[in-house]
């Protein structure tokens, strides 16, 4: 039974490149940021998650979108900026946000090349990064991000340096 769910289970990196399937599932996915993030307006979700910029980690299981991350890798400063980040209510705190943010890092280390991410976490979820290994002190170096990312109030700045060799998962 256990090893039905987990082939059941898969871990997605794409953004909206215009693949049906894909659409759906980001689709899902914003409606999860949406419920999820009711301090963040609606447009400004839907913006940033069909964004050909920014890409997104999903969870799908039986084909239905659990939750995931988006983010904005910044290529040539080797570091992402994270955006969002939620699981579906009645999954939380089962382990699957910590297996989502393992996957993005493998993901941004080796297909994007990044070293660091940098996020806004809100206050009741600085625990949960914090568990993932961000810090509130920014170790990286001032003009690697200054510009790129936008001062956001209301958010706590956290960094996440990449392990360059780790297996994640
Ligand atoms: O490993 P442990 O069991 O010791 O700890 C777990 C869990 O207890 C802990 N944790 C938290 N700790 C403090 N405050 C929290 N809010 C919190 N949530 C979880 O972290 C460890 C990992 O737990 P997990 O892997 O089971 O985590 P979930 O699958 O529940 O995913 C965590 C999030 C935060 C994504 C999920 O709970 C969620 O969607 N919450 C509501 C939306 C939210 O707050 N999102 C983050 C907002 S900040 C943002 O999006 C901008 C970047």
């Amino acid at each position: 039974k256990r090893e039905e769910e987990a082939a059941l289970l898969k871990f997605v990196c794409l953004s909206n490149d215009g693949v049906d399937e894909h659409m759906v599932w980001l689709i899902g996915l914003k409606n999860i940021f949406a419920r999820q993030l009711p301090n963040m307006p609606k447009e400004y979700i839907v913006r940033l998650v069909m964004d050909r910029n920014h890409k997104s980690v999903m969870v799908i299981r039986r084909n239905q979108v659990v939750g995931g991350i988006t983010y904005r890798p910044y290529v040539s400063q080797k570091f992402g900026e994270i955006a969002f980040c939620a699981i579906t209510a009645d999954e939380q705190v089962k382990g699957y946000g910590t297996r989502l943010m393992n996957h993005l890092k493998q993901h941004a280390r080796d297909v994007d090349g990044l070293t660091h991410f940098l996020t806004y976490a809100d206050n009741n979820a600085v625990g949960y990064f914090t568990k993932q290994g961000f810090t509130k002190e920014i170790h990286l170096e001032k003009d690697r991000w200054q510009g790129y990312i936008k001062d956001y109030d209301g958010g706590i700045l956290m960094e996440c340096k990449i392990d360059p060799k780790l297996p994640y998962t």
